[in-house]
């Protein structure tokens, strides 16, 4: 069954604590990135982690391979259990990032698509693909690839075998969870729920949704 991942993307610290909190019997990890840590501080981390639920670091980290470590070193420190990582910027920028979260027993994902509709004039023409083989020459753990493409996951599914995707772009970016769901290992969804005027109930809806379309 995929997992269901809220993207606590909310500016307000009370507000996503709240969220994160009401919603967590329904949710499987957490994503945190710099919406939600520019304004609460990296104390918010410490703040959800007593939650319980694995935190995704998702700072798109894109810089050299160095830096890379450094940035991961500083995110697996801090608490967080998995790192997203872009696949663009080469094989030893990921390897990088794959190396630093094994050593602290933690995950790498990286992208090999976007979900927004810019994301096509770059990650085309066999782009994505090439980041897929990629992630998994790099031994990473999973790539992010787009839920509003369900197309674009099916093409990327057998370079990546068991490895896991996780797709965004559900609801607000108009993805259709019932059709993405069978094809993931988890989902990224955020306004969609944490935009919602009772934020639990659609999170247990999502979360029936996936209880109930199971992959193969
Ligand atoms: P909503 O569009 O509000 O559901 O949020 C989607 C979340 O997934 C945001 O945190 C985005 O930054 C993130 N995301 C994408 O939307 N598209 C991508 O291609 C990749 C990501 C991501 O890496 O999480």
């Amino acid at each position: 069954m995929a997992e269901l991942i809220l993207a606590l993307d909310v500016g307000d610290p009370l507000e996503a604590l709240e969220i994160a909190e009401t919603c967590a019997p329904f949710i499987d990890r957490l994503k945190l990135g710099y919406p939600l840590i520019l304004r609460a501080g990296l104390g918010i981390v410490e703040d959800l982690a007593s939650l319980g639920l694995p935190l995704i670091a998702d700072f798109k980290v894109a810089d050299i391979p160095n830096t890379n470590r450094l940035i991961a070193e500083q995110v697996f420190t801090r608490g967080f259990d998995a790192i997203i990582c872009q696949g663009f910027v080469g094989r030893d920028a990921i390897q990088a990032c794959v190396d630093t979260a094994r050593a602290y027993g933690g995950e790498c994902y990286v992208v090999a698509e976007m979900s927004h509709p810019g994301a096509t004039q770059f990650f085309s023409r066999g782009i994505a693909e090439r980041l897929a083989e990629l992630a998994v020459e790099c031994r990473a753990d999973g790539i992010i690839a787009p839920g509003t493409r369900p197309e674009r996951i099916r093409a990327l599914r057998p370079i990546v075998r068991q490895r896991k995707i996780l797709a965004p772009g559900i609801g607000a970016q108009g993805g259709d969870l019932a059709r993405v769901a069978p094809l993931v290992d988890g989902v990224i969804v955020g306004r969609t729920i944490y935009e919602a005027r009772d934020p639990v109930t659609v999170a247990a809806e999502l979360a029936d949704v996936l209880k109930a379309r199971r992959g193969p």
